[in-house]
């Protein structure tokens, strides 16, 4: 039965509930995510898409975790592509309690290091695009390191298959810019190369603010490589490519996901594109099928096209976001520690705009997509050569 001391009750439960969420959503938990990449230098492009990226997901997924009382805020930060940088930037990161996940690092020297800090205190990191197999090989940051693209001890033998099979390359040149990324893929590339019988005329490292390759470029045209190889990323691959045409050289030129920017082109020259081919771990964003409203909403937010890793940065920051909601909601709540994410991070299975993600254990994306690319006179004119999905290593 109903009775006036029932009615009264129910009001002031109500009127409890009513005043706790009122509180709640004038003063929620701010927790913040971070982004550590590149924002300015030469390979700003690729860095600024993959924040804005985040910043979209941000945008789009933390609602829920505002139903729950806690505001996510992202916090960009400039790595400058600099492992020093990146490390500097981490041990302030790991001081702000209200950090409980980066979106990190676009390049893998800056990765590797910058992932020791983190692993101090469960600080949990997901990289859209660090490709180096180091960063989920090494034990002491087992716990934390995640990536959701694929990695170059399979990249770079995929480039050299390709540079076999179909380029019927046999005399090669090699160079690499001396980074994590670029001499470590160089390397998976040439120990496929040899064993598919090439010869390696040239294996060479240059310094990353080198800007002038004449001394390699005049020899090749004496001994002719009919490739060239580039470890590296897509500012300084740009202009080897554009030299080897000024010096009349027309091997093929061939790299991985590091020339994988629509800036590629317009450092190369469209006229020098000709025989320009990359792997990369990403399908172009025109054949992703679920990225167009991605692109849609990006084009509109920021007036201009998003790079293909942008959009790996917007699944990494959703990677993290659930995470954070499943955190708080298993703790009926409470504020997740970032072991608590770290750990949830791992559980992660959905389908992202870039693909299914889920994580080995060792923190590897468990399938990723490797592609090669014949470059064309623009990026919007590229062309899928061939596509394959292979497992993520997990002995
Ligand atoms: N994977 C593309 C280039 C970034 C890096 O791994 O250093």
């Amino acid at each position: 039965m109903i009775t006036r001391r029932t009615v009264l009750i129910a009001v002031a439960a109500t009127t409890a509930t009513l005043f706790a969420s009122t509180a709640l959503a004038q003063d929620k938990h701010t927790i913040k995510i971070v982004t550590q990449s590149p924002l300015s230098g030469p390979q700003s492009v690729i860095g600024e898409g993959i924040m804005m990226g985040a910043q979209l997901a941000v945008a789009e997924f933390g609602k829920e975790a505002g139903d729950l009382g806690y505001q996510i805020v992202l916090q960009p930060e400039d790595d400058q592509a600099t492992p020093n940088v990146g490390v500097a930037n981490a041990n302030r990161i790991l001081n702000d309690a209200a950090v409980l996940g980066v979106v990190a690092h676009y390049n893998s020297g800056v990765a590797i290091p910058s992932s020791e800090v983190y692993a101090k205190d469960n600080l949990v990191m997901v990289s859209p695009a660090a490709t180096n197999p180091t960063l989920t090989e090494q034990e002491s940051t087992r716990a934390i390191a995640n990536r959701i693209c694929g990695r170059d001890d399979i990249q770079g033998p995929a480039g050299a298959n390709f540079a076999a099979e179909t380029l019927k390359a046999k005399k090669v040149y090699i160079i690499n810019d001396k980074s994590a990324y670029g001499s470590g893929i160089a390397q998976t590339f040439e120990e496929a190369m040899k064993k598919n019988g090439a010869e390696i005329l040239l294996s060479t490292g240059v310094d990353q603010n080198e800007t002038d390759f004449s001394s390699i470029l005049n020899r090749a045209r004496i001994d002719k490589p009919d490739l060239v190889y580039y470890g590296g990323t897509y500012p300084q691959g740009g202009l080897i490519i554009k030299q080897m045409r000024q010096k009349g050289l027309q091997a093929s030129f061939l790299g991985g996901d590091g020339l994988d920017s629509g800036d590629l082109q317009k450092i190369a020259g469209s006229e020098a594109m000709t025989g320009v081919y990359f792997t990369t771990t990403a399908l172009p964003l025109s054949q992703m099928k679920e990225a167009g409203p991605f692109v849609d909403t990006y084009k509109a937010k920021f007036s201009k096209d998003p790079e293909v890793y942008s959009v790996y940065g917007y699944d990494s920051a959703h990677v993290i976001i659930a995470a954070i909601t499943a955190a708080v909601k298993a703790k009926n709540g409470e504020m997740p520690t970032r072991a608590e994410v770290a750990s949830a991070v791992r559980q992660t299975n959905f389908k992202g705009v870039t693909g299914p993600i889920s994580f080995t254990k060792k923190g590897d994306v468990a399938t990723a997509k490797y592609v090669v690319i014949e470059a064309a006179k623009s990026a919007d004119a590229n062309k899928i050569v061939k596509v394959l999905e292979v497992a993520a290593p997990d002995v």
